[in-house]
Order: structure tokens, then sequence, then C-alpha cells
């Protein structure tokens, strides 16, 4: 069973941004210039991902980031080159980065007239990097809203992710793929390194209703919500009419562990903890743009009691539960947590 349509023809990543482009009748090329320069990026980073073993750029810089996590070389090295390519692509007037505590402003001559901002965690899963497991880019945009002219400030990036114009990710692994949504479905891109293009291989994807995975970290499990406790002893319970017992998956990594629930159909969650009250993840550059693309691929997205996307931000790195996946998994999911979490909702 197909979770995409066969390939019909050859196209790559920038004849197929072109071609779309009618899909938005007053764009002026600018989203497609901006999409092609996030492709640029994660062709650079790919090559460096690829090749992490060999050259002096695995391990820690010694530092940590925002969040308070050891900066890996590679995490640092994206994120200069996503930076780079939107400051030089001229489209994108500022930037929220999960490495950079503050906006990082493009204030340049190029994009003095630019009307995006990008949401994105240049290199995610990057405690993985080490053992050779996928890791991935996520991004998000949004247009400048209508109201706020003048140099940018947070207020740009204070939108809920409904208004996301577009969204992506690439997962860097044993095929580099770039996935995104503009809203009109969602399509996915091989890199194919003989040509150094992203190329359509996964046309219009939609994520199966229900799946047979669940996707959580159980050494958790003590401090999970009890919604949470009731959902994994469901998904363990032997029921063959639904399917079960599901199979626990956790690569410890989200772009991979979505992915997968994408393609094959499955639910992941990361809930409240007693280490992440608010959850781990982070809504404007995790959470909402494979929200949206989830959305777009039939799917669905939560924090186990309110849409994702219609959460409304109020700081930059803010985190919140993510419970994402095929929906009839996320109903259930949810309807757990209103039975047995309710006094969790909106905490
Ligand atoms: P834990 C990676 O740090 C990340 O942000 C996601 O990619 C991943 O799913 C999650 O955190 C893993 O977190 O607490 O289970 O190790």
């Amino acid at each position: 069973m197909f979770t995409h349509k066969p390939i019909r023809r050859f196209i790559t990543l920038g004849q197929f941004i072109i071609e779309r482009q009618t899909d938005f009748p007053f764009a002026k090329g600018e989203l497609s210039r901006l999409l092609r320069d996030i492709g640029i990026a994660a062709k650079l980073v790919n090559r460096e991902v690829n090749k992490a073993g060999l050259a002096d750029i695995l391990g820690d810089m010694g530092e940590t980031n925002v969040q308070g996590e050891d900066q890996k070389k590679l995490d640092v090295y994206a994120n200069e080159q996503f930076i780079n390519a939107l400051r030089s692509g001229g489209e994108c007037m500022a930037i929220a980065s999960e490495e950079n505590e503050d906006l990082i402003d493009i204030d340049s001559a190029v994009s003095k007239d630019a009307k995006y901002v990008v949401c994105m965690d240049p290199l995610d899963g990057s405690s993985n990097i080490d053992v050779n497991v996928n890791i991935g880019t996520i991004f998000s945009i949004y247009r400048r809203p209508e109201h706020i002219s003048g140099p940018t400030t947070i207020d740009d990036f204070m939108q809920k992710g409904v208004e996301q114009v577009a969204a992506g990710y690439v997962i860097y692994g044993s095929s580099t793929m770039l996935v995104y949504t503009t809203g009109k479905g969602v399509n996915g891109f091989t890199l194919d390194p003989s040509i150094g293009e992203f190329c359509l291989s996964h046309p219009d994807m939609m994520m199966p209703k229900d799946g047979a995975i669940y996707s959580l970290n159980e050494g958790n499990h003590l401090h999970f919500p009890d919604g949470v406790k009731k959902y994994v002893k469901y998904c363990q319970e032997i029921d063959k009419s639904t399917n079960r017992p599901y199979s626990s998956r956790y690569i410890g990594s989200l772009v991979a562990d979505f992915h997968r629930n994408l393609i094959k159909g499955g639910i992941y969650i990361y809930p409240s903890t007693h280490k992440s009250p608010k959850g781990k993840l982070r809504l404007l550059y995790e959470c909402n743009p494979l929200a949206f693309i989830a959305e777009q691929a039939g799917g669905k997205a939560s924090d186990g009691f309110n849409r994702i996307l219609e959460l409304q931000p109020t700081s930059l790195h803010q985190r919140t539960p993510l419970y994402i996946g095929s929906v009839n998994m996320v109903d259930k999911a949810e309807e757990m947590m209103r039975v047995y979490s309710a006094e969790t909702a909106n905490q």
C-alpha cells in the first residue's frame, strides 16, 4: 500500500517549487526563493553530517546553547549554514533558532524589503550524531504580520501555528530527505548525491489514519500523566481487532520518529514529565512545523488537549507537550488524557 503516489517523472525540488508557485496567486517568487535557500543549506549540512565521523566536527563545542544543552560542533555548523543561506537569499528578515537565545535580525541590504521570518531547529537530535543515528533540521516560515512595520521584534514570531505559510524538515540518514508543505499537501524529496539535487520521491504524502507503533521515552514512565500511562497500557493490551499490542519504537530523534510515523502510521508523544513539566519540545520550531505537516498529511497534533496549531506563543523558546501522528491514535491518547488527566489541561 502506497502512502504516497508512485513517481511519474523526474523533478527536482527547485522545479517543483516553481511549478507550485501558482498555488500562491499573490506570490512573486519570494517564498519559492526562500525554500530554495533552505534546500541549499540542507545540502551543505548533509555533506558535513555524512563525513562527521571523519572530520573534526564530532563531539562537543564545549559550550551550551540557550536550552542548557551541550552544543555539538555540528549543531553550530548547521546553525551557521542556515543563517548564512537565509541572509544571502534576501527573502528572510529575521530568524528564531534553537541555538540562539535572541532573534537573529537579518538586517542586510538584500533583505530590507523581505516579507518572511523563519523559525528553525538547525540540527535536532544532535545527541545522536556521535552514534550515527538519524538527525534532522526543522523549519517553519511565517509572513510578517501586516500590522507590524519597522525592525523585527518578537511580535513577528508570536503567531499561532495556523499562520505558517510553509514548514518542513530535513532528515539526514541512509538517504537524506527534505519534506515540506505550503498548505497544499506534503511532498518528500530525496537527495541524489550524484547530481546534488533533492528529487521528488514521495509526492502527496498521507499519514495512515491508524498505526501500530507508539513512540515515547518510557524511561519517564513513573512521571507520566495518568492519561499517558493508561494510553501506554492500552497500546500494550492484546486486541487483534485493533492490531494491538502495538510496537514500541523510540529513536530519540524527533524528526526520525516523526518521519517513520508519517510513512508507516504511528504516534509520538513527549508529555509533561518531572524534568519537563511543560514538555521538552519547543512550540515555535519543533511542534508547530511538524503539526502543520501532520495535519496536511491527514494526521493530528495536540498538547494532549488542544490543537498545537492554535496555541498562542508567548516566548521564542517556550515548550509544550506533544502528541502527534495518526489521527485515530492521537484521538485515543486525547481520550485517555480527558478521562485520567483532565486536571493537567492548560497547566
Ligand atoms: P529524551 C532531541 O534532543 C529531542 O529534542 C528530540 O529530537 C527527541 O525526540 C527528544 O529530544 C528526546 O528526548 O528526553 O527522550 O532523550
